[in-house]
């Protein structure tokens, strides 16, 4: 048996209304909130009739993928994430996966090997000390993630958009895929990979990243929800061919910005 689902379509029709509002200004944003976007609106931009068609998650997905292209029209490069004092730093900060602490992966540093794949010039593996001699930067940043908790860290590590230079990578290419060491894996648009807060990082609270937090190399992206900072990561690989997520495939909202 399906289980229901209730499709709010006036609230996802205000959501979807507000953002891209936001994004028009003058007299076409006064015309465009005048006239807003109607259910008649998302159904030719969705394609899908709300209130009749028969299979809902096929609709809700396509609402979701429409969500996608307005944030991703919506991003700005230039936008930062807030930035916290050490002080504020959660001496706490919460361990999160899809299963629990006796299982998190167990990675040796000395073997560890960076696969780098797809649309780059230089495939070459890293060494942990390879990337470690790369210029690094730290960041204090909030995570959010959507079971509802947030917290300030401390992360750092080298500059995202740093790395895929010095790999070659076709930055006119659309994703980045990440595969890490506990099956969990997850993709992200170019425009976020090279934007200055998104970090490939070795570091949390001033000394190595513990295996909790992904040991021995994670993503940090304080633009993006928490699902979308892959711990643990054994290939990155640059692809035209979208590559979805551990979540994402599951229903969760693929651009995944906060
Ligand atoms: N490899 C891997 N990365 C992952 C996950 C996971 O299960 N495996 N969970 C994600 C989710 S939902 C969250 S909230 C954060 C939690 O990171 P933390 O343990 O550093 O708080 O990791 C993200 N990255
Ligand atoms: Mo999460």
């Amino acid at each position: 048996m399906t289980k229901p689902i209730h499709v709010d379509g006036k609230a996802l029709v205000k959501e979807a209304t507000q953002l891209l509002a936001r994004k028009l200004q003058g007299e076409s944003r006064r015309r465009f909130l005048r006239q807003g976007l109607t259910l008649g609106g998302v159904v030719l931009l969705t394609g899908c009739d709300i209130s009749s068609h028969p299979d809902v998650e096929a609709t809700l997905g396509r609402l979701s993928r429409l969500n996608d292209r307005v944030q991703q029209w919506l991003f700005d490069p230039q936008d930062l994430a807030p930035v916290y004092s050490q002080a504020q730093v959660d001496p706490n900060f919460p361990f999160n996966a899809f299963y629990g602490e006796e299982d998190i992966p167990h990675v040796d540093g000395h073997d560890y090997r960076l696969q780098v794949g797809g649309q780059v010039r230089d495939k070459k593996p890293w060494r942990l000390t390879e990337l470690q001699r790369l210029p690094q930067v730290e960041q204090i940043t909030r995570h959010i993630c959507v079971e509802g908790w947030s917290a300030i860290g401390k992360w750092g590590g080298v500059p995202f958009s740093l790395f895929l230079q010095h790999v070659g990578a076709d930055l006119s290419a659309k994703y980045i895929k990440f595969t890490c060491a506990d099956d969990y894996f997850t993709s992200i648009d170019m425009a976020t990979a090279l934007h200055p807060q998104t970090q490939l990082t070795l570091s949390w609270n001033g000394g190595p990243l513990p295996p909790k937090y992904g040991y021995p190399m994670k993503l940090r992206i304080p633009t993006k929800l928490g699902y979308k900072n892959p711990k643990h990561i054994q290939i990155i690989e640059v692809t035209n061919r979208f590559p979805g997520g551990y979540w994402e495939d599951q229903g969760y909202n693929w651009f995944g910005g906060s």
